[in-house]
Order: C-alpha cells, then sequence, then structure tokens
C-alpha cells in the first residue's frame, strides 16, 4: 500500500496516529531485569545485549492496533483469569531462525501455559490476535546472536520470578531502538 492514490490518501497518516504496536506480557521487577542483564554480560562479545528496562517474556503479540481497542485487550487479559505462580529462570536458549539468545524456565507452570492459551482464544475471538507462532517461554538477552558453545550455554542461572499481574505493553521504534511501556497491569490471582 503506497498510500498516494487519491482516495486513500489520508490512511496511512491516520494509521500512524491512531494505533498502537502491543503486546500482552510478563514485566518483572527493575532488580529481577538488573539480574538477567547481568546473565548477558558474558555473552557480550556474540551479539547485541539488551537493556535491562527492555527485558520482559512476551505471552501474546497484537502487532499495530486500534488505540480504542486497549479496553478490549485489557478486558481479554482479565477475563483469562492470569494466575499467580512462582516461575523459575534457570537455562538458556538459542532461536537460530531469529538469532535471539535467550533466558527461560526448565519448567513452565502449567497454569501460565494454560493462561497463555486462554488469553490467545479471547484475543482471536475478539479479532485481536492472529499470532500462530508456538508459545515458548522466553526473554530475549542478545538480538542479532552468534550461537554460543554449547559449555557456554551451561549455567548457575537462578532467579526467582514470582507472577503477580500481567502487563499490556505498548512498543514504539526510536533511533535507539525499541522503548517499552506498560500501559495497564491486570493483578494475578490464586
Ligand atoms: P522476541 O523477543 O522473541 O523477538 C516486543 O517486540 C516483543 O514481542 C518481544 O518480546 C518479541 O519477541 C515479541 N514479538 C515481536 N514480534 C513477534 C511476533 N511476530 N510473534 C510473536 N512475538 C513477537
Amino acid at each position: 500500500v503506497s498510500g498516494r492514490g487519491g482516495a486513500s490518501r489520508a490512511t496511512p497518516a491516520t494509521k500512524t496516529a491512531d494505533t498502537l504496536r502491543l503486546f500482552v506480557a510478563l514485566w518483572p521487577e527493575e532488580s529481577l531485569q538488573e539480574a538477567l542483564l547481568a546473565e548477558s554480560a558474558r555473552f557480550a562479545a556474540l551479539g547485541r545485549r539488551l537493556p535491562a528496562r527492555n527485558l520482559h517474556v512476551t505471552l501474546a503479540f497484537l502487532g499495530a492496533v486500534p488505540r480504542e481497542r486497549v479496553d478490549d485487550i485489557a478486558e481479554a487479559m482479565r477475563t483469562a483469569e492470569p494466575p499467580a505462580c512462582a516461575l523459575v529462570i534457570d537455562r538458556l536458549g538459542y532461536f537460530k531462525a531469529s538469532r535471539i539468545l535467550w533466558a527461560g524456565a526448565s519448567e513452565v507452570p502449567e497454569a501460565l501455559m494454560q493462561y497463555q492459551r486462554r488469553l490467545c482464544k479471547r484475543l482471536r475471538s475478539a479479532r485481536l490476535h492472529s499470532e500462530e507462532r508456538a508459545f515458548k517461554l522466553h526473554v530475549s538477552l542478545l538480538r542479532d546472536a552468534t550461537r554460543p558453545a554449547p559449555e557456554q550455554m551451561q549455567t548457575g542461572l537462578r532467579l526467582d520470578w514470582s507472577v503477580k499481574d500481567v502487563a499490556l505493553v505498548a512498543s514504539a521504534q526510536t533511533a535507539e531502538g525499541s522503548r517499552y511501556r506498560v500501559l495497564t497491569r491486570v493483578a494475578a490471582s490464586g
């Protein structure tokens, strides 16, 4: 879509102004973000480390969504009933296709997996979610990364994350990279 045709001239500008690039995430406290950043230090030579403030787990990626649908997303996050749970970040992994080095959990709580599925289902029913990629819980630590040697992936990492809420996050691309802003949080229960 070039946006230069007479009838559609106004569309691109309107779109930029009225849409937000959104995702639903587990957003760690600063101390946990700092601990995750410390883990990525020894891989600094392999790629681009993400700053502490950007470290998170995405549960559902929405992409560009009209601003007026934010309340519907919050409603889906709430009615899918986020569970309070304990998540132990204790492993590292590497996505070859996207060249991401990540931290994750060798055991993801089943309640969290179920929430992720309920959330996506609700978002899809509300025509808010088209992502079909299989969910793999991870915190991206480095982008444009080359694969570490197997022995580098061995880690004594153990970060106890007490999940108390889920966050709706807006992302903006800036000259310095992605900037994320938590728009709203929904408390977990149980
Ligand atoms: P990533 O870290 O694995 O790249 C903001 O961009 C967040 O949304 C990141 O956590 C990113 O995951 C995720 N994300 C971006 N594009 C996505 C997509 N098409 N499908 C799923 N998650 C995506």
